[in-house]
């Protein structure tokens, strides 16, 4: 599919307020923007490319889930940098955050579907991310937000049988979840269940701590998405290792720092000289 919708622009102070109301008490909000077509464009290219190579070099692929995506074509690194989720991002956590994790999964149609239940790339299956996800400290006695996680939707989901994201509203805030993933049934959730059978482009965010699943892909449409999270700078990414100067060279000041550019240890903490304002931009301003 060819994207057409024109570039999008900064969230305003009002969108802001209005979608981390929603985050705080649904756990997941939709953004009024869809990604800007030459963005979208080049990312569908990157994962078209990616999931080309693996499935030539092993005819057995169908299905590809790419980890660290931002270190395997600089589209990924360009939605790394989508101003909308930066702004979400700096709202959560202030100036101090950084990238946690980035990956692209591209579904094809499965015809068994029970098979498909039982391969990450195809399918995943009810879950709330991080260490069980309750082995984070508790704020205020509810499971903490330690990353926020944008799920950026690249292909048509509107026909409804493509295996598209699907949450429990408000999960987030239902600790006696925590590690009981035997006792959780979807059907006593039917009331708060969503699923985001959405237009091409579309972003949603959530918590990480919102439960979630993604069921096989029926359709004959492959279903390529990315999801890309953000958290404080005091925590290590899932996905990846922190670079080398040398990795980083030629990028952005702002690109640096949310790959976790070499620093002394107490700076991953507290900042020093520029360490607190390389993100200014995406505070709020007023207007
Ligand atoms: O395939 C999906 O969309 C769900 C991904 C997911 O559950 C996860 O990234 O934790």
């Amino acid at each position: 599919m060819t994207f057409t919708q024109q570039e999008t622009t900064r969230l305003t102070n009002d969108e802001r307020d209005q979608l981390n109301a929603q985050l705080a008490r649904d756990g997941f909000a939709v953004l009024p923007h869809k990604l800007p077509a030459d963005l979208a464009n080049d990312v569908i290219g990157a994962i078209d490319r990616i999931t080309a190579e693996q499935r030539q070099s092993n005819r057995s692929v169908q299905s590809v889930k790419l980890h660290n995506c931002v270190d395997h074509d600089p589209a990924f690194r360009r939605l790394m940098m989508y101003e909308p989720a930066l702004q979400l991002a700096y709202d959560a956590f202030g100036p101090m955050f950084h990238l946690n994790q980035s990956n692209f999964i591209s579904r094809v149609q499965e015809a068994d579907q029970d098979a498909a239940k039982k391969d990450f790339a195809a399918s995943i299956d009810w879950h709330a991310d991080g260490p069980r996800p309750g082995l984070f400290p508790r704020v205020d006695g509810m499971m903490g937000l330690h990353y926020l996680k944008f799920g950026y939707f690249l292909t048509d989901l509107t026909h409804g049988t493509g295996g598209a994201l699907q949450v429990i509203r408000g999960t987030h805030r239902h600790e006696e979840l925590d590690g009981n993933k035997k006792n959780f049934n979807v059907a006593d959730y039917a009331d708060d269940l969503v699923e985001f059978n959405v237009e091409a482009g579309t972003v949603v965010v959530f918590h990480q701590a919102l439960w979630h699943a993604a069921m096989p892909n029926q359709s004959e449409v492959e279903r390529k998405n990315v999801y890309i999270s953000y958290c404080p700078t005091w925590m290590r990414p899932v996905d990846r290792d922190f670079p080398a100067a040398a990795d980083l060279e030629n990028l952005s000041a702002e690109e640096r720092w949310l790959l976790g550019e070499p620093r002394p240890a107490m700076r991953w903490w507290i900042p020093q000289g520029d360490d607190a304002s390389r993100m200014a931009r995406f505070a709020r301003k007023p207007e």
